[in-house]
Formats: C-alpha cells, structure tokens, sequence
C-alpha cells in the first residue's frame, strides 16, 4: 500500500481562534473592546432565557462562560455587553481567517469554524522552522484580520490541538517529538480531547487526574472500563500517540467564497466583477466534489461591518455556473437598490448540497 506520509514523521498545526465569537463582536465594534462581552443564545421562550455561547476573557474572569444561563451572567455582571449570536458575520470572518491559514498549508482540515489542521510536512524541515510559520501566521491573522489566535505544532494532530490549548489567547506552543510526554504529563485528563465529563468523571473514581496517571493504567483495565476502542484510544492519546491523518474536507452544508473588495464601492461594475470571480471559485468546489446545490446566497460586508445577507432558494437543484452567476447578480442588485451602503467585502454561498444524481449524460456512455 502506499502511504502519503510517514506518520511518525510529521510536523501538524493546530489553530485555534480566541474566544471566536466574542472576539468577532469586537472588531466589529471597537467601542465594547475592554468591557466584559456576552454572546447569548436566546431560547424561544423570550426574556432573558437561554444560556451562554462564548464570551471574552474579561467576562470568563468573572465567571462567566460557555453553557451558564443568560440570567445568571446578567446577574453577576449587569455592566457586560450582552450580545445575541451573529453566525452569518462569525462564517464569513472565519472563512476570511481559513483563506489565509490554508495559504500557507500543504494539507489543511477545518475543523470547526475557528479550528483547524495543517500538515506542513514537506513544507518545513523541522519543528523550529514550523514553531516560525506558526508565528507567521498568527501575524498574518492578527494584520489583516485583526483578530489573535492561539497555535499549537506537535508531531500529530492530538498533541497539536492540546498544545493550541496550552497557552491561551494568543498562544503559541511548540511540542517536539521528544517532549511529548514530558508535556502531557501534568496535564488534567479533560485536556484530551475526548474524554468528556462522564469519562473523566470515571477516572477521577479510579483516581486518575493526570495525563500521566492515565498512561500508567493497563490496558487490560482501560479496556475493563472503557470497552476495547475507547481504553484503546485512551491508553495511546494518554501516551501522545495519534496516527490520525490530516485530511483536506469541506463541510457537506455549504460552500463560500469572500473577498475584500479593493476599496469600499456600492460600484456595480467592481461588485459584478467580484462576483463573476467568487462563482468561478466556488463553482470549481462545486464540480470537484460532485455536488449540487438548491440555495444561493449574496453577502455583503459595508463599511460599518453589518453583514447583510440576500438569499434565493430554487425549485430544483442546479449544478451550473450561470445560475450561481445570475443569481448572484439579481440578489446584489437586489440588495444594493434597498441599501444606499459602502460595501467593505462581498460573498457568495451556496448551500442545500447534495450529490448529484443520476447525471451522467449520453456521453459517458
Ligand atoms: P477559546 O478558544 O477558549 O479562547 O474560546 P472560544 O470562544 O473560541 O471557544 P471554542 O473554541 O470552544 O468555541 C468556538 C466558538 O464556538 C465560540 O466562540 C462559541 C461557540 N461555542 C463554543 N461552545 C459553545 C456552546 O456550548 N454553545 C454554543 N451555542 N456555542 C458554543
Ligand atoms: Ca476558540
Ligand atoms: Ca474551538
């Protein structure tokens, strides 16, 4: 068989965005900056129910975090700056902020909106090396998105993310082969990924609080407790071992593409034509994943960075070029005759994927 990489010899990043969602909040308002903030998930029940997203480290300081009940934060600090989610404007700043990671990757994974993997094997020649790209990155990330964000490289995805965790916000943390378990050592048992509060929990009955300790349970007992996969993980992660490859996806939901424009414009001519280029893109996407798609999306960043979005769903789902173009184009046109605005960066999104069906034409045959 041929293996793409050896896996005992690689160099992984791992990025991470600081508190994400908050942070996107104050860019986009300088104002809040300093002041704790709060991103809320309301329930449908109205008031001040539902529980808390994220909030910033001035906030986390006073005890308030992701999961606590919105009531509760407003309790105990009335002063914070309460904020409702804002997806549309944390996908589009964390497609801006993937764009630049993947720039310098050989193969990139996202993980989630403001995480992810990058194998840069081949691309550098040692962990130093690596420890520069990473700050590299960081600076790219901070200078053109304004945000920090925390890094971690180690030989493997598992010691890579723990170390993006390792030293935050605007953390960089460099994990060489060797230091592995010197590193995972004191670390508490809930910084592996994976072990949730019930096996963590269970540990702590078996009193084992470390990443160390667990390393020096049997495997004969992790399996006793845990069943033959999970001690099996448990027993390899506790010893740093991760074989898991880095590989490229996107998300199956939806694909887009953003752009800063070159300066801010309502001009439709340079809108039109960042459009014709964004489709391009993402149409390439599109084809190369045999995918399909049933919505399309018009986003628009003005200068006052409100993300306005414009979305049209079709009747059936299309696959070409132009639909994506002229709809596109009907939805900026659309928007921009309502909203006498400046417009900062502009996107496109497709979204209700599928693989496509049933498509081969007489051609093929
Ligand atoms: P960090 O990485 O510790 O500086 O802080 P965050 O806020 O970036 O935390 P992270 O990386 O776990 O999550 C990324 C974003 O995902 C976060 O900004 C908000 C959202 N998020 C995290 N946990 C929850 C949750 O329990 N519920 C909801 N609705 N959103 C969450
Ligand atoms: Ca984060
Ligand atoms: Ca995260």
């Amino acid at each position: 068989m041929f293996l793409p990489e050896n896996p005992h010899r690689r160099i992984i990043l791992h990025v991470d965005m600081d508190y994400f969602f908050a942070q996107c909040e104050e860019r986009e308002r300088p104002e809040i900056k300093g002041r704790p903030v709060v991103i809320c998930v309301y329930s449908a029940r109205g008031g001040d129910s539902g529980a808390v997203s994220t909030s910033n480290y001035e906030a986390r300081k006073l005890g308030i975090k992701a999961g606590i009940p919105i009531s509760r934060a407003k309790k105990t600090a009335p002063e914070a700056v309460f904020l409702p989610v804002n997806m549309e404007l944390y996908r589009s700043i964390s497609d801006e902020v993937m764009e630049m990671i993947k720039s310098h990757c050989g193969i990139f994974e996202q993980e989630s909106v403001d995480e992810a993997f990058c194998d840069t094997t081949g691309k550098v020649s040692d962990f130093e090396e690596a420890g520069l790209l990473a700050q590299k990155i960081k600076d790219e990330i901070r200078q053109k998105a304004g945000l920090t964000c925390s890094v971690g490289v180690g030989p493997n995805k598992l010691i890579a993310k723990i170390a993006s965790d390792y030293r935050k916000p605007d953390g960089l943390t460099v994990v060489k082969p060797g230091e592995a378990s010197h590193f995972l050592e004191s670390l508490k048992i809930t910084e592996l990924p994976g072990v949730g509060k019930k096996t963590g929990d269970r540990l702590n009955e078996l009193g084992v609080k470390t990443i160390g300790e667990l390393s020096k349970l049997s495997i004969d007992e992790l399996i006793r407790e845990f069943r033959q996969a999970k001690g099996i993980w448990l027993k390899q992660a506790s010893q740093g071992i991760d074989d898991s490859p880095v590989v490229e996806r996107e998300g199956t939901e939806q694909i887009g593409r953003m752009t800063t424009l070159k300066a801010d414009t309502a001009d439709p001519g340079v809108i039109t034509e960042a459009i014709n280029k964004l489709a391009d893109d993402v149409h390439r996407k599109l084809e190369a994943r045999k995918l399909s798609f049933k919505s399309i999306t018009f986003v628009a960043i003005s200068t006052d960075f409100k993300t306005h979005t414009r979305t049209h769903t079709l009747s059936a789902a299309a696959k070409d070029l132009d639909t994506i173009k002229n709809t596109a184009h009907l939805l900026a046109k659309a928007f921009l005759a309502e909203h006498p605005v400046l417009l900062r960066r502009v996107g496109i999104r497709v979204a209700n994927l599928e693989a496509k069906k049933g498509q081969r034409t007489l051609v093929e045959f």
